[in-house]
Parts: structure tokens; C-alpha cells; sequence
């Protein structure tokens, strides 16, 4: 009931495309990286109106910003806490996040789902793994939905390794196989990091030319589309180069991007008018 109150939600509501407004790069990245460009965005009440102007599925962050609009926004979109967080302030090869928040704080402020982030290819993935299966476990008992962030990042990989095509799909499986009901991955590459891996897309010449391509392996590698795989937008860009990644999700088939900073970074309007033309796009309303 939770993922349908997401599904039916918003201006992609009943397409089963999803468009999710993520605001955790405050605690990720940093205040002022991320809120200086677009200084209304440090208020949390400021997410809240975007996400629901833009007609977003979902609103998702950590415990506090949640808290910080749960009075005025309740029950007006549906909620993902993210239950745990990363910053930067220390240098680290093998990252890991800190559990931030409970299922109970979720149930509490109303949410539809948890969120959570994994490594794969980082040294703590495995103590990561054992914090979601009992984390998803509680959730799920509770009715919640899954969300997970499956980040490839770590000692374990080179720089290119992270959105590697061998290594996307490798991490959106495993999100599936931890029990995702939504799997949030980065767009991959044409690069191949394992050589095993390299071996078998030689040989057996899966299609990874174009991003619409690597889209549709990444979504096969979950479940061949049993599970909701998203992508996550990054770093600002521009609207062309931009909109051109959520075309190739389109055709590849994937279920929909979670866009933060190219929506939060841009002045209010020129977000909505970019978030109106992504799902225009997801929506079939547009090439
Ligand atoms: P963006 O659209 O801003 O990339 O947000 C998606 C997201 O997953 C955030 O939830 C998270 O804070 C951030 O990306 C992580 O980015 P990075 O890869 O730079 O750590």
C-alpha cells in the first residue's frame, strides 16, 4: 500500500514511472556546497513546496529536515526517511554511513517508506548489508516500503569503477536481493571493471553502447524489471545534457530518476520548469 501511495502520487501518478526530490546532500556534501547556489534552499520548509509544486511521487531525506516540516506538510506527499547518512568532513577510502534515524521515527512522521544506503565496494559493505536486512525487516513488518541508495564506492574500485556497467549492475542487484523494493543507482558507464565480468560481455556481447542500453541491462540485472530501479541525477548540468540522460532512462526502460541537486540548486522556477520537462518525459508527453 505504501509503494502504491508513491506510485499513485503526483504528476506521474498511475504511469509506474516514479520522479523522486531527494534532499540529503546538507549532511552529504555539506550546507553551503549544497544550499549556497540556491540560498532559499536552506530552509526545509523550501523542499517540501518544491517537491509538491513539481508534483513529485516522493519527498525524501534525513530525520531532521523531515521533522522540520512534518507540523505544515503531513500527509500532503509521501515521506522516504532516510535512515542513515555520510559526510565528508573526514577523509576516507572505504566509506560508511552512520544510522541517522529509526523506523519508528518513520511511522512517527507518517512515511511511506526507509531509505538507505549501501557501498558495494567499500570495506564496511558487509557490516551495511547486516544493518539494512534487520533495518528492512522491522520496515517491512511495519508496512514501509524499501528504498535503497546502492552507491559502488570503496577502496575496492578504481575512480571509473563507480559507474562501471559491470558494477551498477552488480550493485542493483544486490540492493535486490537485500530486499529493495526500490533501488536507487548512479547511470552507468561503458566502462567494464572486473575482468571476469569483461570476459562475459565480451563473449556473450550484451548491448552497453548507448546509455539507453546500459539502462535497460542495469534494469534487467534487477530482477529483469521486477523491482523499481531510478537514477539518481547528480551534479548540476546542463538542461540539454540533462534531459538527454532522462531520455535514455526512458528508452531503456527504467522507472524514473531522483533528482536533487539539478532541482534544489536551480532558482524555484527554472527547477520546476526543468522537473515539468522530466516528467513530461517519464509521463510519454514528450521526445
Ligand atoms: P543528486 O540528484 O543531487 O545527485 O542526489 C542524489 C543523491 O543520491 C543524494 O541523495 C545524495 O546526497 C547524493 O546523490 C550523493 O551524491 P555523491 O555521489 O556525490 O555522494
Amino acid at each position: 500500500t505504501n509503494l502504491a501511495r508513491m506510485l499513485e502520487h503526483g504528476r506521474l501518478g498511475g504511469t509506474g514511472k516514479m520522479l523522486i526530490l531527494p534532499v540529503d546532500q546538507g549532511f552529504e556534501h555539506g550546507p553551503a556546497r549544497s544550499f549556497g547556489p540556491n540560498p532559499p534552499a536552506y530552509d526545509p520548509h523550501y523542499h517540501f513546496e518544491l517537491a509538491l509544486a513539481a508534483g513529485c511521487n516522493a519527498y525524501a531525506a534525513p530525520l531532521g529536515f523531515l521533522e522540520a516540516g512534518a507540523r505544515d506538510y503531513a500527509g500532503r506527499i509521501p515521506l522516504i526517511l532516510k535512515l542513515n547518512d555520510h559526510d565528508l568532513l573526514a577523509d576516507e577510502e572505504d566509506p560508511e554511513q552512520a544510522i541517522t534515524g529509526s523506523v519508528a521515527d518513520a511511522l512517527r512522521l507518517g512515511a511511506c517508506a526507509i531509505g538507505f544506503t549501501i557501498y558495494p565496494g567499500s570495506a564496511h559493505r558487509n557490516a551495511m548489508y547486516g544493518q539494512i536486512r534487520a533495518i528492512a525487516e522491522e520496515a517491512k513488518r511495519a508496512g514501509l516500503a524499501v528504498v535503497m541508495w546502492s552507491y559502488a564506492r570503496g577502496s575496492a574500485l578504481s575512480k571509473d569503477g563507480e559507474t562501471a556497467i559491470d558494477v551498477i549492475g552488480y550493485a542493483a542487484q544486490i540492493a535486490a536481493q537485500l530486499g529493495a523494493h526500490i533501488i536507487k543507482v548512479k547511470l552507468p558507464t561503458t566502462h567494464i571493471e572486473q575482468p571476469a565480468a569483461k570476459k562475459v560481455y565480451e563473449s556473450t556481447g550484451i548491448p552497453i553502447g548507448t546509455a539507453a542500453e546500459r539502462v535497460r541491462h542495469v534494469v534487467q540485472c534487477a530482477f529483469n524489471g521486477r523491482r523499481i530501479v531510478i537514477f539518481s541525477g547528480g551534479a548540476q548540468a546542463e538542461d540539454d545534457t540533462f534531459l538527454d540522460e532522462i531520455r535514455a532512462i526512458q528508452a531503456g526502460g527504467g522507472f524514473g530518476s531522483i533528482v536533487g541537486r539539478n532541482a534544489f540548486q536551480r532558482a524555484r522556477t527554472d527547477a520546476l520548469t526543468l522537473l515539468g520537462r522530466i516528467t513530461d518525459i517519464y509521463a510519454g508527453k514528450a521526445g
